[in-house]
């Protein structure tokens, strides 16, 4: 991998993971390509950026060509909730846009592609608890759709075209540069927000809901990781497991309150965001991840509530 493309870039992973590549390749190499959302000052002001429309392929070939890209992770995907509410965008984007980066990437001769997939593609009849690898995938929501059709589209294009394509299935991510949107698991940052802004905060998931959990640098470290792996220690490509912490909305609490002493959580449950996290996991086996490429979380809850106090304080109060 020498010059990437980024497509999302203005997303929640793709604000982080942009910084990260262009520390790890060198600014020059790491192209930002956004829609229509506008980027970070922190990506627009340290490198390249471009717009992509995913849903057209030229566009997608016209930057790859452009700026002599030889590899590429495609972040650009409407999340669970935007998903439901915009089915015929949301086809256009996570499954047409998907298959133009795919083809698009095999008319250019790319190195590699990238495209995370999510906790989102398991569904209400698969076992909830350390969620195998392979297990049964019926997800029932647009967004879950649209994962495994990425996932079997990557491990397609890997088998039978040839092209190297990777991806993990992602918990809900934690961050603090980007406010996410359109998810069902940005309580866990909204919490955050609220608890700085107003010290209380009320949630749209009712207590007990455990989901899988990730502070965003794991999810920056899982995508690039599995980007360099080695590809002959591989026997899967766009679908591995990663996991790192698990906790429902009652837990979140008590740990931020551990550092605002105070804070206070109610509840007005959201039925479809409800409906949509009582399908997920509780928790993911990665015991393929760990051993084909040594995957390994650094942040639990703790450390990670830690983290996001100190820097969403710095950047909400300055
Ligand atoms: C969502 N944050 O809630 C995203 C994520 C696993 C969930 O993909 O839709």
């Amino acid at each position: 991998m020498r010059r990437i493309l980024v497509t999302g870039a203005a997303g929640q992973l793709g604000s982080e993971l942009i910084p990260a590549l262009r520390e790890r390749y060198g600014s020059d190499n790491v192209v930002a390509a956004m829609h229509r959302s506008p980027l970070t000052e922190e990506v627009a002001d340290s490198g390249p950026f471009t717009q992509v429309d995913a849903t057209e392929q030229d566009s997608v070939e016209r930057a790859i060509r452009d700026y002599d890209i030889d590899s590429l992770y495609h972040l650009g995907s409407l999340l669970s909730v935007a998903a439901e509410a915009n089915r015929p965008l949301a086809h256009r984007v996570n499954i047409i846009g998907l298959l133009n980066v795919l083809e698009a990437a095999c008319d250019t001769g790319l190195e590699r592609v990238v495209i995370p997939s999510s906790i989102a593609a398991f569904g209400i009849d698969t076992p909830h608890d350390s969620t195998p690898n392979e297990t049964l995938q019926r997800p029932t929501s647009l967004y879950g759709i649209s994962k495994v059709f990425g996932e079997l589209m990557g491990n397609y294009f890997f088998e039978r075209v040839g092209l190297d394509v990777r991806g993990v299935r992602l918990p809900g991510v934690v961050s603090w540069k980007v406010e996410p949107g359109g998810g069902t698991t940005d309580y866990a940052v909204d919490a955050f927000y609220g608890a700085i802004r107003e010290g209380r905060y009320t949630c749209y998931l009712r207590p007990g809901t455990y989901l899988p959990m990730m502070y965003v640098p794991d999810a920056i470290k899982a995508l690039i990781e599995v980007a360099e792996a080695d590809v002959d220690g591989l026997k899967h490509h766009a679908d591995y497991n990663v996991n790192s912490m698990s906790f429902e909305p009652t837990e979140l609490a008590e740990a931020i309150r551990r550092r605002m002493p105070g804070f206070e959580m109610d509840y007005d449950v959201d039925p479809l965001r409800q409906y949509i996290a009582d399908s997920w996991p509780n928790s993911l086996d990665d015991s393929v991840a760990r051993q084909e490429w040594d995957w390994r979380p650094d942040y639990g809850l703790e450390a990670m509530v830690d983290d996001m106090y100190e820097n969403l304080s710095r950047k909400l109060l300055g």
